[in-house]
């Protein structure tokens, strides 16, 4: 993760583009900050307005703001936008300021705010803020409550924030291309009073995902529900950063949902509450203790933990969305000996070779050659070997000696002696089995209907 200063420096970098956009629009337009490393930038600590605690965006950032006569006044620019989804894969998506999502929007319950858009993509576009209250005219849904956004204009958002809690935006103009196309960005709304709901730890992400063929870079915008990238924040692991905390630490993840599915959010290791939803904060009579919790298609949902050290995998519990680029069309060979097969193929295609024979794990570390612009079914190495995940999956990295507000990636945890699982050597007498059926030649393989479905 970058300090602040190499922040700074990014950002200036890039400010040429932003000055082209000023003077396309108004020369009242504030500054539209563009930020293109995929790295999770740090907390962008507020020096003008209300004090607030800020989150941290995995593989992202914090839009900066100015002040003008008591009014927040922020710029978006949605633009096509280049996101790395992990090594060696790149894709062609759209965005806001340089990136898919676009960046955070954090702002303090009370708060006026005036948010500039300026629509740089080929066809026209709007932003609705998702989950905040605000009056019907700035809610952004193009034909209902405004004309749309067409390309090279920027129209203005403005209101006041009521009420604080986890949200989102997106467009509400063609989208299903604009949000397939990864356009989205998350909303937090403080609390007025920075010590209500305070943690030491807030961590932000949105779930989506993408279709896009393996050796291609564009997704499929017409994908309903196979996608190949599970992916938060458009980035698939191994290119997804760890969420660092120090032990005894209060962690706060907030994520959003912007997929065509649920995802059951999985976190090994300490017990969670649902701390949040999509309209704010539960209060504490009210929450639960979970290890899953399922965040549904258009949700919110914060969840909060006292942290443990130790390395605790944190993954979407639905196993295909652990996984990265891969079509769905392969049959399952668990048990099927290829071995003749394998050799009459071979003697047509030399670099044949057999898949899935002992399940699918070997594709963790398995070389073939892929074609460019793709990422391995699962990959990234552990501590231990191959992490036989990839997609939607990270670690919470929990340490005793992680200093407040450093982010950087501890590396693997040091197991105190005696906890970590071990091989047994001893003897493996077999075990004595009750007499059971045993399949012959004869042996049908298939239920037969039985009768009685009628009215299904
Ligand atoms: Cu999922």
């Amino acid at each position: 993760m970058n300090n602040r200063r190499n922040f700074i420096r990014t950002a200036g970098a890039t400010m040429l583009g932003a000055t082209a956009v000023s003077r396309v629009g108004a020369a009242s337009l504030p500054e539209a900050v563009i930020q293109t490393s995929p790295d999770m930038q740090p907390p962008l600590i507020p020096t003008t307005g209300r004090p607030y605690n800020p989150v941290v965006t995995l593989n992202g950032w914090t839009l900066p703001w100015r002040m003008k006569n008591g009014v927040k006044e922020f710029h978006l620019v949605a633009e096509p936008v280049v996101r790395e989804i992990a090594p060696g894969m790149k894709v062609n998506l759209w965005g806001y300021n340089g990136q898919s999502p676009g960046p955070t929007i954090e702002v303090v319950e009370g708060d006026r705010i005036r948010i500039f858009v300026t629509n740089k993509l080929p066809e026209e576009t709007t932003v609705h803020w998702h989950g905040v209250l605000l009056p019907s005219g700035m809610d952004g849904v193009s034909g209902l409550t405004q004309p749309a956004i067409r390309p090279g204009k920027t129209f203005v958002y403005e209101f006041v924030l009521q009420r604080s809690g986890t949200f989102m935006y997106h467009p509400h103009a063609d989208e299903m291309t604009q949000m397939a196309m990864g356009m989205m960005g998350m909303f937090i709304v403080h609390p007025k009073d920075p010590r209500q709901m305070k943690v030491d730890r807030d961590f932000v992400f949105l779930l989506n995902a993408y279709d896009v063929d393996p050796g291609s870079a564009t997704p499929k915008v017409n994908t309903m529900l196979d996608f190949n990238l599970w992916t938060w924040n458009s980035r698939a692991f191994p290119g997804i950063d760890p969420l660092v905390a120090r032990t005894g630490d209060r962690v706060r993840i907030r994520m959003g949902n912007l997929t065509m599915t649920s995802h059951p959010i999985h976190l090994h290791g300490p017990h969670f509450e649902v701390t949040g939803t999509d309209g704010g904060w539960i209060p504490k009579t009210a929450r639960w203790p979970e290890v899953t919790t399922d965040v549904a298609v258009g949700r919110m949902r914060a969840i909060e933990f006292d942290a443990l050290a130790g390395d605790w995998a944190f993954h979407c519990h639905k196993a295909h969305h652990t996984m990265n680029a891969m079509g769905h069309d392969v049959p399952t060979m668990i048990g099927v000996d290829q071995k003749d097969v394998a050799d009459k193929v071979r003697k047509l295609i030399p670099d044949y070779m057999v898949m899935g024979e002992r399940g699918m794990a070997d594709m963790g570390e398995m070389e073939m050659p892929l074609p460019d612009n793709t990422l391995p079914m699962m990959t990234g190495q552990g501590p231990f070997g191959a992490i036989g995940m990839g997609g939607m999956f990270s670690v919470v990295k929990v340490r005793d000696d992680v200093k407040p507000g450093d982010y950087k990636d501890p590396g693997w945890y040091k197991h105190p002696a005696k906890t970590l699982a071990y091989e047994y050597t001893g003897g493996l007498p077999n075990p004595a089995r009750a007499a059971g059926p045993t399949a012959d030649k004869t042996t049908l393989i298939v239920r037969k209907p039985m009768g009685g479905h009628e009215g299904h």
